[in-house]
């Protein structure tokens, strides 16, 4: 009998849990706990972490969990590293819900770092106008540049004081290309910094910089172990032996 654990917080994660429920797997969704009032899910839902590796462990015991599915964040490593250590610990089979990277296209000013303290290096010394569009939870390296004018968006207000002076947009997303023009103009943007997420929920934000010929400093994913990966919610409902009827 199936029992499948989700770990999502994503777009794609949301639209797999409501194919699950479509199909009437018996699942739970679970979200890291990242913000206060995350989306509501088709399915039994728990919030916050599972205390490491022998948490999960313990977790897929007790709660009988026949498969697990990683359709977290490309940048959750930490939990995307528990997952594959987990499942094999315990033998149960697992598979990865993983967007493709964003690729550069015809007039993308990208600039590819490999992490956090690589984007601060690579913004310039002389005053810009930058937009960090990488959470809250990676924003304290960009106060060794505290010269610059931030903007910052978050999906819940700030709670602590911020580690610089910055303007901070409270705004869950999707982002519109429209939406995310009139904020770049409106702000005088100069300068972006983006995670490459992949995915549609963040991409507006790439192409508005295209169009108003922006540079994008683009943080590279990190490393994830080896683990089965697809790209779309039709193959996991293979996986699990389910056709999905998406867009049934
Ligand atoms: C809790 C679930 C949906 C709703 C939204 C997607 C689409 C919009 C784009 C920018 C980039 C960013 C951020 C972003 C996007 C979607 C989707 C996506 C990027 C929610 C969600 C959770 C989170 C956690 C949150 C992080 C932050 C990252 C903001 C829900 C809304 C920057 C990722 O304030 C914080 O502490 C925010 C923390 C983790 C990145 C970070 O590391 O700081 N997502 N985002 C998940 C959990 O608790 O398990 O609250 O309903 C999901 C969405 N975020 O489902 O359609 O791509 O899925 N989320 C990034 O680097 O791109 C915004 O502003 O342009
Ligand atoms: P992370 O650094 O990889 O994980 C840190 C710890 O948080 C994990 O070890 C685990 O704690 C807990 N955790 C993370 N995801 C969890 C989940 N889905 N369910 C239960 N516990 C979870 O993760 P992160 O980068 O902070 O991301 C946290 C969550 O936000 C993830 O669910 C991720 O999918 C989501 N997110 C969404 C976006 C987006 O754009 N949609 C962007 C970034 C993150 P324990 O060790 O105690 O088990």
């Amino acid at each position: 009998m199936t029992r499948a654990l989700i770990l999502g917080g994503t777009a794609d994660a949301s639209l797999l849990a409501a194919e699950i429920a479509r199909a009437h797997i018996d699942a739970v969704y679970s979200y890291g706990g990242r913000t206060r009032a995350p989306a509501d899910q088709p399915l039994p839902t728990r919030i916050g972490g599972f205390g490491g590796v022998s948490g999960l462990v313990d977790y897929i015991r007790c709660e009988g969990i026949t498969h697990v599915i990683d359709a977290t964040h490309p940048f959750a490593a930490e939990m995307s590293r528990h997952v594959v250590e987990a499942s094999a610990e315990t033998g149960t089979p697992l598979i990865a819900l993983e967007r493709a990277p964003w690729t550069r296209a015809p007039g993308d000013n990208w600039i590819e770092v490999h992490d956090v303290d690589a984007a601060v290096a690579a913004l310039p010394e002389a005053t810009a106008k930058v937009f960090l569009a990488i959470g809250r939870q990676h924003i304290a390296p960009f106060a060794a540049k505290p010269q610059h004018a931030y903007t910052l968006r978050f999906v819940d207000p700030p709670e602590a004081p911020l580690p610089f002076a910055a303007d901070v947009i409270v705004s869950r997303g999707p982002f519109t290309l429209d939406s995310e023009l009139e904020m770049m103009r409106t702000r005088g943007i100069t300068w972006i910094v983006a995670r490459n997420s992949g995915g549609d929920g963040a991409h507006a934000k790439i192409d508005a910089a295209r169009m108003l010929g922006l540079p994008v400093i683009m943080i590279a994913r990190p490393k994830l172990p080896e683990r089965l990966r697809v790209e779309s919610v039709g193959e996991i409902m293979q996986w699990l032996g389910h056709r999905a009827c998406l867009g049934a």
